[in-house]
């Protein structure tokens, strides 16, 4: 651990002028941030969120799955992955206008960003993709970011998507590029970032990030960190993710992961993607409330809310609701019209 706290800026936040959003951020500077003392780097952390963000403001997200189980890919953490039996039940796509009555009831209850996510190595052509849009369009309709997350995605697709009113596309880095071959084999780093350079380039928005405490060193989530603050723009929204230890998956007896890696790793995020969405994403149901009251203080503004993530269960929606009640939370409202 580095013992000098990183002065990356100024300590008089109200009179400092706005940090620059840097992209050229080196593995040294990464990890210096990382290994700064805690208080340090919550302060850090603090001061660049209220520069870019409303303290007082979480975004409130929902996931549905449109397609589960049955992945050909092998990611070592999914319960979704046909090599692995975590007695998740396969089921086709879903009909458009169930989807888009699951957002609008969502929509109701104050969420603002719906994200619908398929157990696909890559987005189909054909029908199948046919009824993706119809859900995209119903959604927009609707007033919310519009997020997907297919797998991998083509030019064209991406394009088509981006028509039908998609505002963001999620597709993880996961891990470091080094640890990445340990926890999946079907696909390399650089078609994710393939994928990643397509969705920019059709003008939707880049919602990407990564998982911890599958194993992976410090080193590796300084990594992480780094590839993504290397991104130029950086992510819009970058969710950081807590394994869900799913039985059945190569990574069901991982140890549990120390919350305060997450609460470092979302503080990094902060300071190094200053004016990105950071969203505390799965394992929430793993983490105190108070170990979330430290997520939020390290700078997270985005959750999922709704009682499951994609197949794995999160917080029941009244202990959310009364944790952000009494930490005096508000959720934000709709950007997307
Ligand atoms: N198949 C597409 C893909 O992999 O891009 C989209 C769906 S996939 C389930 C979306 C993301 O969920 C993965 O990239 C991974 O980061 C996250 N995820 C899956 N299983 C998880 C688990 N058990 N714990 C934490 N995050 C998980
Ligand atoms: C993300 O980074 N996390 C979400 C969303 N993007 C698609 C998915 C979490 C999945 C957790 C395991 C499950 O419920 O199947
Ligand atoms: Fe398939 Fe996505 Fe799960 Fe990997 S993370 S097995 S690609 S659904």
């Amino acid at each position: 651990m580095g013992t000098q706290p990183v002065s990356v800026f100024p300590v008089n936040a109200s009179t400092a002028p706005s940090p620059a959003v840097r992209h050229d951020w080196t593995r040294q500077e990464v990890a210096a941030i990382y290994r700064t003392p805690l208080p340090e780097l919550l302060f850090q952390a603090q001061t660049v969120h209220r520069q870019f963000h409303d303290p007082d403001r979480i975004q409130t997200c929902q996931l549905i799955s449109i397609k589960t189980g049955g992945c050909p890919e092998d990611c070592g953490y999914c319960p979704q992955s046909a090599h692995y039996d975590a007695g998740v039940e396969r089921q086709g796509l879903m009909d458009p206008q169930h989807v888009i009555g699951v957002a609008q009831e969502a929509a109701g209850r104050g969420v603002t960003r719906f994200c619908m996510g398929a157990a696909w190595r890559q987005a189909p052509e054909g029908r199948e993709f046919e009824n993706v849009l119809e859900m995209v369009r119903g959604v927009s309709a609707l007033g919310m970011e519009v997020c997907c997350t297919l797998g991998m995605l083509t030019a064209a697709q991406a394009a088509k998507l981006k028509a039908a009113g998609l505002t963001a596309y999620n597709h993880n880095l996961d891990t470091s590029p080094e640890f990445y071959g340990s926890i999946i084999t079907t696909r390399v780093y650089d078609d994710r970032l393939k994928t990643l350079a397509a969705v920019r380039e059709a003008g939707i928005t880049v919602c990407c990030g990564g998982i911890l405490g599958m194993g992976e060193r410090e080193s590796d989530r300084i990594c992480l960190l780094h590839q993504l603050a290397s991104l130029a723009p950086h992510p819009e929204s970058v969710p950081i993710n807590m394994l869900v230890r799913v039985e059945g998956t190569p990574l069901a007896s991982m140890p549990a992961l120390d919350p305060l890696e997450m609460v470092r790793a979302i503080a990094t995020a902060r300071v190094l993607m200053p004016a990105s969405r950071v969203r505390l994403a799965a394992g929430r149901k793993q983490l105190s409330p108070e170990a979330v009251t430290l997520c939020f203080l390290a700078g997270a503004n985005s959750i999922f809310v709704g009682e499951k993530l994609l197949t794995t269960p999160n917080p029941e929606p009244d202990a959310d609701e009364q944790l952000l009640h009494s930490l005096g939370l508000k959720p934000l409202e709709s950007h997307a019209v």
